[in-house]
């Protein structure tokens, strides 16, 4: 297993040998494939529903993960801080646990969230829209152990590496980010043991991983082995190539980092078990939601009822980068409804009625429709 660690950590693209892995075609409009259903299977979403509680239970948080799940022994298991520090590091779980911890709630999305509803559609896990989650997060501070480290002057990023390894657009590598010197010292940025007072689930990273609060979810580095410090940007495939914004395959983009203004609500009613329509009964009802920002507080929701738009009410936030209630009360009548709901944050940014484009359909946070019959 070592062995095969080192050799991906090692190989370049050029070294790949045997049959080239296959490489997804550009964004499509035909039906879902075999490979987009495999991926969606094995990376569920969020029921909607979920968003009734504060905090998502581990089952029904959102989970991706690009290549196989780790099966990590604890007793064996090290985390390895190197490179521009004063003093490498290597630290055992029960080391991790003496150190003073911290728990901060965190609103995690993933950076495809709302791709199939893209068209074309870039093909990759093909996301409706509930690829998001929160959870409190228990650990170490980021901040506290590279101050033990120490971090050198000429730092200016700090790369985690996860225990997971695969190929990837014909790539082999370990799960790898970054996250420039200033964001990797903030003080909430946590190494967590702990998703909501318990052991982390499998696959949420056990028995460590990162939690970057605000940023989309590539940057939460699960199954967390290594933290190198390091003096020239990272170039690896996650971080150069994937998650960036594109208008095509051979244009560079721009890096994608914090999450967009979003808001979701609970599909009013009950569903109809195959095509999800909600059917409701006439007279009063409390629709609610959560409205998120990564970039600044949110400040408004408004609710459209058949184009109509309202102010809900805002809760209190649980935390800088966790969610935030919001209610409105309708009186339903018999017909044909379209609800929807739009968050503002405090930057000034407002969700889009219309989702822009980009290669890899990332960065979505196009309003949510739901059609409500009631009868
Ligand atoms: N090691 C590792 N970390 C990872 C990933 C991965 O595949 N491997 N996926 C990332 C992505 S794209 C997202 S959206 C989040 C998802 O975190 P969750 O599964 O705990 O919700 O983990 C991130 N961290
Ligand atoms: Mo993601």
């Amino acid at each position: 297993m070592k062995q095969i660690h080192d050799n991906l950590q090692s190989a370049s693209p050029t070294e790949i040998r045997g049959e080239p892995a296959a490489l997804p075609a550009g964004p499509t409009t035909g039906p879902l494939t075999p490979e987009e259903l495999q991926l969606s299977a094995r990376n569920h979403s969020m029921p909607l529903e979920a968003l009734r509680r504060d905090v998502t239970p581990p089952g029904l948080h959102y989970v991706l993960t690009h290549f196989d799940i780790p099966d990590i022994d604890p007793a064996s298991w090290h985390l390895r801080i190197s490179g521009a520090v004063e003093r490498a590091l290597e630290l055992s779980m029960a080391a991790l646990r003496k150190d003073p911890a911290i728990t901060v709630p965190v609103t995690l999305e993933c950076a495809g969230n709302g791709r199939s509803l893209l068209t074309p559609r870039p093909m990759s896990q093909p996301w409706v829209m509930e690829g998001v989650g929160t959870a409190h997060w228990t650990g170490v501070p980021l901040a506290y152990l590279l101050g033990k480290a120490g971090v050198l002057e000429n730092a200016v990023e700090v790369v985690f590496t996860g225990a997971d390894a695969g190929v990837q657009g014909g790539v082999p590598h370990h799960y790898a980010r970054s996250l420039p010197i200033r964001e990797a010292l903030r003080a909430d940025v946590v190494l967590a043991y702990k998703m909501n007072g318990t052991e982390l689930p499998p696959q949420h990273g056990y028995p460590l991983r990162l939690v970057v609060p605000g940023w989309y979810g590539m940057a939460s580095v699960k199954w967390l082995q290594s933290i190198e410090v390091v003096t020239a940007p990272f170039a690896g495939y996650q971080q150069r190539v994937a998650y960036r914004f594109q208008d095509s395959a051979d244009d560079a983009g721009t890096p994608v980092s914090r999450i967009r203004v979003r808001s979701l609500m609970v599909p009013p009613g009950v569903p109809d078990f195959f095509t999800r329509k909600r059917i409701l009964a006439p007279g009063p009802v409390l629709l609610q939601g959560r409205a998120w920002s990564g970039e600044g507080a949110v400040t408004r929701v408004e609710v459209g009822i058949d184009g109509t738009w309202l102010p809900a009410q805002l809760d209190k936030p649980a935390g800088g980068f966790a969610w935030r209630k919001w209610t409105l009360p309708w009186v339903a009548d018999p017909g044909v409804h379209e609800l929807s709901c739009r968050a503002t944050d405090a930057t000034g940014a407002t969700q889009p009625l219309e989702q822009n484009w980009n290669y890899q359909g990332l960065g979505n946070n196009m309003v949510q429709r739901v059609s409500v019959t009631v009868e």
